[in-house]
């Protein structure tokens, strides 16, 4: 079936629509980091950047570092901005951009995401890095996808349990990260259940001049416990990575510059070198 052209939207060059990159554009490793400027700060330590294209927050490079070919794209804030890229990146490796029908043989990508993350575990220090085991969405992206099978249904179960929110604008969901991609990323890293919120302030219960609806939310993520396991962190795009990632077959990992701690209200000294550190940490682990 050939995808009409309100579907699958092609540019005048051929290009996809958000993130205006043809097929060969891009690596089959692929860095995600929230920030466009954070794009150069990974591709200034490629051997040689290939290719360099933007629109809107969508900054790609495409190079290689220490000879292995990697595409670093940045995908701005939230997981309605992950819906974009991780739909455009499969559509790079699993649809025909000439024939516009979807490929019999289906590709996947390893996905690796740099980003930054508040901890709420007070002995999560700041400046660390984590590995997220499994997202906790509280953002309703996901909803819109059939997508029951590949979320953890019980931890979904404990998640209401325990947090005991007014869930009916939100329905926490639980997808785990890919276990063989996250097991590069083992020295010097914690591990932990990170929450994906829907925004920075309120969502992260965070109050300037607005009340939240409930002032416990995040200290009751911070006792949730689930077979022992934790919520350690928050950001913004994880759930929606690793739910988009398991659908499409893609195999997925994100990894957490922690720069602040919102148990004990610490923020970084220093944010731009703690990232650069996950950055160089990071690339060397992929091409180990
Ligand atoms: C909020 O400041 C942003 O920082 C985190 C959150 O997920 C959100 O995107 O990630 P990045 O540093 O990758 O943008
Ligand atoms: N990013 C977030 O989303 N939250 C934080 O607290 C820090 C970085």
């Amino acid at each position: 079936m050939t995808l009409k052209a309100s579907e699958f939207i092609q540019n005048a060059d051929g290009s996809v629509y958000h993130l205006r990159l043809l097929p060969h554009q891009i690596a089959n490793t692929i860095i995600t980091v929230g920030d466009p400027d954070r794009v150069a700060a990974v591709s200034k330590y490629f051997d040689i950047i290939e290719h360099v294209v933007q629109k809107r927050e969508f900054n790609t490079h495409t190079g290689t570092y220490k000879g292995k070919r990697i595409t670093v794209i940045s995908s701005g804030i939230g997981t309605d901005n992950i819906d974009i890229v991780f739909n455009e990146l499969d559509a790079l490796v699993n649809i025909d951009f000439n024939s516009r029908r979807i490929k019999e043989e289906s590709s996947s990508l390893d996905i690796i995401r740099i980003g930054t993350s508040g901890a709420i575990q007070p002995d999560i220090p700041i400046d660390s890095f984590l590995v997220s085991e499994t997202g906790i969405g509280m953002d309703a992206m996901l909803h819109f996808y059939d997508s029951e099978h590949i979320q953890d249904k019980a931890l979904n179960k404990a998640l209401k349990e325990q947090l005991d929110f007014p869930f009916n604008h939100v329905v926490p969901y639980a997808v785990d990260c890919d276990m063989e991609l996250a097991s590069r990323f083992d020295k010097g890293f914690y591990r932990g259940m990170t929450v994906s919120n829907c925004g920075f302030y309120g969502p992260q219960g965070r109050v300037l001049r607005l009340p939240v609806q409930d002032p416990e939310l995040n200290s009751k993520m911070e006792r949730f416990n689930y077979k022992n396991r934790k919520i350690t962190n928050m950001e913004m795009e994880t759930s929606g990575m690793y739910g988009l990632s398991k659908l499409l077959g893609h195999h997925t990992v994100s990894l957490n510059a922690i720069v602040a701690n919102r148990a004990t209200g610490e923020f970084s000294k220093d944010p731009a070198a703690t990232v650069d550190k996950l950055i160089r940490t990071a690339l060397d682990l992929i091409v180990a």
